[in-house]
């Protein structure tokens, strides 16, 4: 039955109210947390997910579900108050708020079975996540049709629009013209430790209109106003949608005295008690219980009820539509069905042809341009670097997304490598595409924040990282990397919620071993991956006595040279460096007499994830073992052992042809022979 609409109106309210106790119940009994920002938001989160938000209440994976993605994590509160309302948290778990193990952590983890898309707290991510599930959902449009689409949407908070990213996603999301996109802003004019006035002044709707957005700005705690914008927003499909909600700080917040006491900067990130507000008056003020505060209001819970009764119905129309769609193209849905459970297509890795003695990311090129053919749902992207990080090999093959055509899989992020991270994650987490992200290895410090929160919520993104040592020589030390091998090591030694190793990182040594890298890449779904390429060329391993090279270098580290009895000294490196070694190995038996390994270790973290037996015996402890790297020694301290010496670069470089650099920083192979040959006296 429909009620009339003014009870509707306060219906409405309540239930916004009680998202409202529920975030500032949650943070208090917590005794940490940020109340403020929920209690602002709850009218926008009970408008949209009550009458916009399509989901389907016993099906929260469902493919075709609207997303709808946090930026500001802090306000996690406010997200698992409304979800709350739905089902999908008890009391006990919002009780539960920021304790050990409880699915309500402080800031949002994914957890696609309570309806967390995303994972958020490094601010502007989220909302990058969100533009970037949103190109995913037009490239599958593009290919499948209306059975596929479906709304993105986003919650944004001052701190995100003010973090740079939010200038790179929103340049994107305009110049795409992705109409499936609405993004809530939630300008309440207070942040964590200032006012908004006191670090800006710009009009941010006449910078998202300068974008191509369609901005619409009202009072956020209007409902009406909300319901009237959301209504314009889901209409508009030639342009993304920003609807900058004037919200309060702290909407309902009540002093000792009953008095409202609402957009003050301490209500964004502390207990209400423990502010110059009063919980008690809080709740009281809204109608609730301060002793029992979480409730769900019973007319609320019914609100919801109907809402669920709702979802369901159109849920099961459009699934029966899709099973229709599917009947009739068959065809198209195992293809769509494939994209979307990872199935990769049956792909001849011997059939890709590596020439011999090329760069790597020639031969990444040679792989990319195969792929092209092959895996229909890789999108590659390229931050303005694609003829030379080589993603080109694949770009040649398509075209590139255009506002109203995603009919292409090439994505030009333009120079903005931390917004195509966040953006490539964002598609992962969409789900039934492969993205792929290059650009060159020492930017890689620019996407560090997304790599790190991609690898915590375990998606497949396929980082490529070209220019990978000091060898862009004349590029001078900004191009050169040093540190960056090391700190992706570390990524991979950090283990994920799963005890997986939070990244897979492959710096592969020549043309057979980037293919066999990309085959690892391309099967690892469950963690990002890394490949990093050299800019010159490098000579091949010597194959000979190794096994399949897609095994040996699945193991992380293996034979490449080899002695018959028990070697006078171990040489391990990866990427060009291998070669280096075998040229100074070769020396050194001819000149020495020596009995030499030689090992390649394109990734020390896979390498250990390998069995004790294995790894001792690629790697004893008892031979004298020595490492040469391009970047940092630390890079390989963990490979060579306490007995071990490292050859590798502490400085910045210099700016030079990388001969020069070779032979100025030591790095020829006559050079490894005299240092490997000191080594061995010592
Ligand atoms: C990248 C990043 N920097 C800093 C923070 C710490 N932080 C959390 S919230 C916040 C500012 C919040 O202001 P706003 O986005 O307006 O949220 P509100 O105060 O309205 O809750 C800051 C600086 C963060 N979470 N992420």
């Amino acid at each position: 039955m429909e009620l009339p609409t003014e009870q509707k109106k306060n219906l409405s309210l309540q239930a916004a109210d009680n998202i409202r106790m529920l975030s500032a119940a949650m943070v208090e009994k917590a005794n940490s947390g940020h109340p403020g920002g929920p209690m602002g938001g709850a009218d926008f989160m009970h408008v949209l997910y009550s009458e916009f938000l399509n989901f389907d209440p016993d099906d929260m994976h469902w493919r075709y579900r609207d997303r709808f993605y946090l930026d500001a994590g802090h306000m996690s509160a406010m997200l698992y108050g409304t979800l709350a309302l739905i089902g999908n948290y008890s009391m006990e778990d919002l009780a539960n708020f920021r304790q050990w193990k409880s699915p309500t952590p402080g800031h949002p983890e994914i957890d696609l079975d309570r309806g967390i898309e995303n994972t958020s707290g490094p601010l502007g991510l989220g909302h990058a996540f969100g533009i970037g599930a949103a190109i995913a959902e037009r490239f599958l449009a593009a290919r499948f049709g209306k059975v596929v689409e479906h709304k993105t949407f986003i919650y944004i908070s001052d701190g995100g629009v003010q973090e740079e990213i939010s200038q790179g996603a929103g340049r994107i999301a305009g110049h795409l013209g992705l109409g499936n996109i609405t993004m809530f802003y939630d300008a309440n004019d207070i942040q964590l430790s200032s006012e908004v006035d006191d670090v800006t002044s710009e009009d941010t709707a006449k910078k998202y209109e300068a974008w191509n957005w369609h901005v619409i700005t009202i009072d956020g705690n209007d409902h009406d106003a909300i319901r009237n914008a959301l209504k314009e927003c889901v209409a508009e499909t030639e342009r993304p949608s920003l609807i900058i909600g004037k919200t309060v700080m702290g909407k309902s917040v009540r002093d000792d005295e009953g008095q409202l006491y609402e957009g003050k900067v301490e209500l964004h990130g502390k207990p209400l008690g423990k502010s110059s507000a009063s919980f008690e008056k809080t709740i009281e003020g809204m109608g609730g219980d301060p002793a029992n505060p979480f409730q769900i209001i019973s007319e609320v819970a019914a609100l919801y009820e109907e809402v669920k009764a709702r979802q369901r119905t159109k849920a099961t129309a459009q699934k029966t539509a899709f099973e229709n769609w599917a009947q009739a193209n068959p065809e198209a849905a195992n293809k769509l069905d494939s994209f979307f459970s990872k199935k990769l297509p049956s792909i001849d890795w011997r059939a890709i042809e590596q020439k011999p003695d090329q760069a790597t990311r020639n031969a990444s090129s040679t792989v990319l341009s195969h792929l092209a053919d092959k895996v229909e749902n890789m999108i590659v992207a390229s931050a303005d670097l694609s003829n030379s990080d080589k993603t080109d090999g694949f770009l040649k093959k398509t075209t590139i997304f255009k506002k109203g055509d995603f009919s292409g899989a090439f994505f030009q992020a333009g120079v903005a490598e931390l917004t195509m991270s966040a953006l490539a994650t964002g598609m992962a987490l969409h789900g039934g595409v492969i993205p792929v992200c290059a650009t060159f290895f020492a930017f890689s410090d620019y996407m560090k924040p997304a790599i790190r929160v991609c690898a915590l919520m375990e998606q497949q993104v396929i980082f490529v990282w070209t220019h990978d040592a000091f060898r862009v020589g004349e590029d001078g030390p900004t191009h050169q990397p040093v540190e960056q091998e090391a700190q992706l090591r570390l990524l991979e030694e950090l283990q994920n919620h799963s005890g997986n190793n939070s990244l897979l990182a492959l710096r592969p040594a020549d043309g057979n071993e980037t293919t066999a890298s990309w085959k690892l890449a391309l099967e690892n779904n469950n963690t990002p991956t890394g490949l990093i390429f050299s800019r010159q060329n490098i000579k091949d391993l010597p194959t000979e006595g190794v096994p399949d090279i897609g095994q040996t270098v699945g193991k992380g580290a293996y034979q490449v040279m080899g002695t018959e009895s028990t070697p006078d000294v171990i040489l391990v490196a990866n990427g060009s460096e291998v070669a280096t070694l075998v040229d100074a190995a070769k020396i050194l038996i001819q000149k020495n007499n020596l009995k030499i390994k030689v090992v390649s270790a394109p990734s020390e973290g896979l390498f250990r994830k390998q069995s004790i037996a294995y790894q001792t015996e690629i790697l004893p402890d008892n031979i004298p073992t020595y490492g040469m790297t391009a970047g940092l020694p630390s890079t390989l301290r963990g490979l060579v052992g306490k007995h071990g010496e490292v050859w590798g670069l502490n400085h910045f470089g210099y700016s030079a042809p990388y001969t020069v650099l070779d032979e100025k920083f030591g790095f020829t192979p006559t050079q490894a022979a005299e240092k490997i040959l000191a080594f061995l006296k010592k």
